[in-house]
């Protein structure tokens, strides 16, 4: 089946109790035994599996091209069950732009647990082979990443990585593109993960995290941490993510089309000292964007000439765009990194330009987002 077609019925079948059409809400944390031991369906305690979350892992996995997927309670616990694959001592090769509470995940709580974490430019793979190290297992990117943009080649990556002799795992963050636009587990990466408070849930109404994967050995020994950790998304959660999911190729779709019109509108503008989004000419990785996705995204970048001051006042002059951490959503929000998502790389090698500005772009009227923008920019 084709993409779309997924993301409506994958893992979703009319309840077989009442031909419910839409998955129910399983708001149940455990389930009757027909004797010890013999539970129905698999199902003993909601914590280990529940209806509704195993309905969304299921369209996970289809969408992604994996086998299996497992939800969680947010983006960072996806991401914290994955590191507790490793072991003390383990290195770990991340790339030098990524989310700020990824960034603050690894930095400020795992290296406590005497993980080892360095941080090299992605985007380059003579970088990734120059920093993995006799202790690497495993190697983190995002791509396009959080919030300059860029953009990796993840099948170079694959082939380098995979290359060293501990076969570390590739983690790629697929949460800016999504599996509509980019599918890493096809390029040669061994996890994918997503925040699915973004595109995935698209309405800015949940906070969940996702891990899909191929692999059946790597796949338990993930269920087997989901489980003993236990920082599962509820019910609830699990339904209004698969709702949102119904319509994620036409929400994508109009984001890029919006922000299209958005890049056109800006790249030139006097106020612009550096406009960044992967499908414009001037991307750096360009070529790669266009080979390994199949649209540019809704996340626009840019450099205000008059650097922090004068992305403040954009970010405090716009009307539609709403001032907000997170993106994704099928409303416009606009932030200033620096001072907001990635305070928390303050100071690190990670450093944000204080003077960048980053747009989420939504599914409103292209015009007047660009009217809102116009304005904003004018009292810069
Ligand atoms: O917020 P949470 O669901 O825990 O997801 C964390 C996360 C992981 N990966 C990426 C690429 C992300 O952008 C995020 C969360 N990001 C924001 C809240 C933000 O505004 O950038």
């Amino acid at each position: 089946m084709k993409f779309e077609t997924l993301a409506i019925h994958a893992g979703q079948e009319p309840d077989p109790n009442n031909g419910a059409v839409m998955t129910p809400v399983y708001l149940t944390s455990t389930y009757k035994q027909d004797g010890v031991g013999k539970p129905r369906q698999g199902y003993e305690y909601s914590r280990t599996m529940n209806p509704t979350r195993k309905a969304l892992q299921d369209c996970l996995a289809a969408l992604e091209g994996g086998n299996f997927g497992l939800a969680f309670a947010s983006g960072l616990a996806a991401t914290d069950t994955i590191l507790r694959l490793l072991n003390a001592g383990d290195h770990v090769l991340a790339g030098n732009d990524v989310y700020g509470g990824t960034f603050r995940l690894f930095d400020k709580v795992l290296r406590r647990f005497s993980l080892d974490f360095t941080f090299a430019d992605t985007t380059d793979p003579e970088s990734v082979a120059e920093a993995l190290t006799p202790s690497t297992r495993l190697v983190w990117l995002e791509t396009p990443t959080n919030p300059f943009l860029r953009i990796t080649d993840i099948r170079a990556v694959a082939e380098v990585v995979h290359a060293h002799k501990n076969n570390p795992l590739l983690v790629v963050d697929n949460t800016f593109a999504t599996p509509y636009l980019q599918r890493p587990l096809e390029l040669g990466a061994d996890i994918v993960v997503h925040s699915m408070t973004k595109y995935l849930g698209g309405h800015s109404d949940v906070v969940g995290g996702a891990v899909i994967v191929q692999d059946k050995d790597l796949a338990d020994r993930l269920y087997f941490l989901q489980n003993a950790v236990g920082a599962v998304i509820g019910p609830m959660d699990s339904f209004l993510v698969l709702r949102g999911i119904k319509t994620l190729p036409l929400r994508m779709d109009r984001h890029f089309e919006n922000a299209s019109a958005i890049v056109e509108f800006l790249s030139n503008h006097p106020k612009i000292e550096r406009l960044i989004y992967p499908f414009h000419e001037s991307h750096p990785q360009y070529k790669i964007a266009r080979q390994q996705m199949k649209n540019g995204g809704g996340m626009i970048s840019f450099i205000m000439k008059g650097g922090r001051d004068a992305a403040i006042k954009v970010v405090e002059n716009t009307e539609i765009f709403t001032l907000a951490e997170s993106l994704g959503g099928v409303e416009s929000l606009i932030e200033v990194p620096a001072a907001m998502t990635h305070l928390s790389v303050a100071g690190s090698q990670l450093e944000v330009d204080p003077g960048l500005v980053r747009l989420s772009v939504g599914v409103e009227h292209k015009e007047d987002l660009i009217e809102d923008l116009k304005q904003a920019l004018e009292k810069a």
